[in-house]
């Protein structure tokens, strides 16, 4: 509970076996309700998750096998927060990489604000690698040109919004698109109510399987056809 809300942990999970345990014990108490979501893990994450289930009664491991690619980072992260329960939502990769305990100082700036949807930004950080730096500004320009958004972190994988914004996302992108278009729907629907909030980054657990370069690519061809074709579920009058 934070200030009288109740608070809710989404992660897509895909493969993470090895440290689940070590990742769900260190997630702090304040959190009233953990979701892992897993699409086709080949390892024991389901396993692993169900175990965990038994004796962490917040503690919730779901699966959604639809992928796109291969990819079901965006549908996972989709039934997480459809299957979400408290007032604040808070969505995290599930390899240790971003600072969940940051939550209450993010949530009173929020308030202070008045801001609904927050993009936790890794950027500006001199330690993250400089490729990866120049893939995300390059797609930050992109978003900056094609829909007037200026933003430090394109591919920010850690959000925080209150459960009466989720209405207004109209997710439907079940790859790593999910990313970028929660962002700019977000914005959309909100305007002044979305900002992005400074976090620091920390060392992953195990290894990621993420492709940059080809994940970068489309990520740049879709923010573009996004711009001019309407793909989130609101469909033009004939
Ligand atoms: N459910 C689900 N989770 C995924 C999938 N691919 C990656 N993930 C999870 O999404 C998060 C981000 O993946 P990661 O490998 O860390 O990519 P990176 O943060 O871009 O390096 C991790 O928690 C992964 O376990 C997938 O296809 N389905
Ligand atoms: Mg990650």
């Amino acid at each position: 509970m934070l200030d009288g809300r109740t608070v809710s942990l989404v992660m897509p999970c895909r493969n993470e076996a090895s440290f689940l345990e070590v990742l769900i014990d260190e997630i702090p108490d304040f959190f009233d309700e953990i979701i892992c979501v897993s699409n086709k893990s080949t390892d024991d994450t389901v396993e692993v998750g169900t175990r965990i289930q038994e004796r962490v009664p917040r503690f919730k491991m779901l699966q959604d096998n639809r992928t796109v690619n291969g990819i079901g980072y965006g549908y996972a992260h989709m039934t997480g927060i459809d299957a979400a329960e408290s007032d604040i939502i808070v969505c995290a990769d599930s390899d240790g990489t971003y600072p969940v305990e940051d939550v209450p100082r993010l949530w009173h700036m929020m308030q202070d604000k008045d801001i609904s949807f927050v993009s936790c930004t890794r950027y500006p950080d001199k330690q993250i690698p400089a490729k990866l730096q120049l893939g995300v500004r390059a797609l930050n320009i992109e978003i900056a040109l094609l829909y007037g958004l200026r933003i430090h972190d394109s591919l920010s994988g850690m959000w925080i919004f209150t459960k009466d914004v989720v209405a207004q996302l109209h997710l439907t992108e079940g790859d790593w698109n999910l990313s970028p278009q929660i962002k700019l729907n977000a914005y959309e629907a909100l305007g002044t109510k979305f900002k992005e909030l400074k976090i620091t980054q920390k060392m992953r657990y195990g290894e990621t399987k993420q492709n940059y370069f080809k994940t970068g690519l489309r990520h740049l061809f879709w923010i573009a056809r996004n711009r001019f074709v309407k793909r989130n579920g609101i469909q033009p009058c004939d």
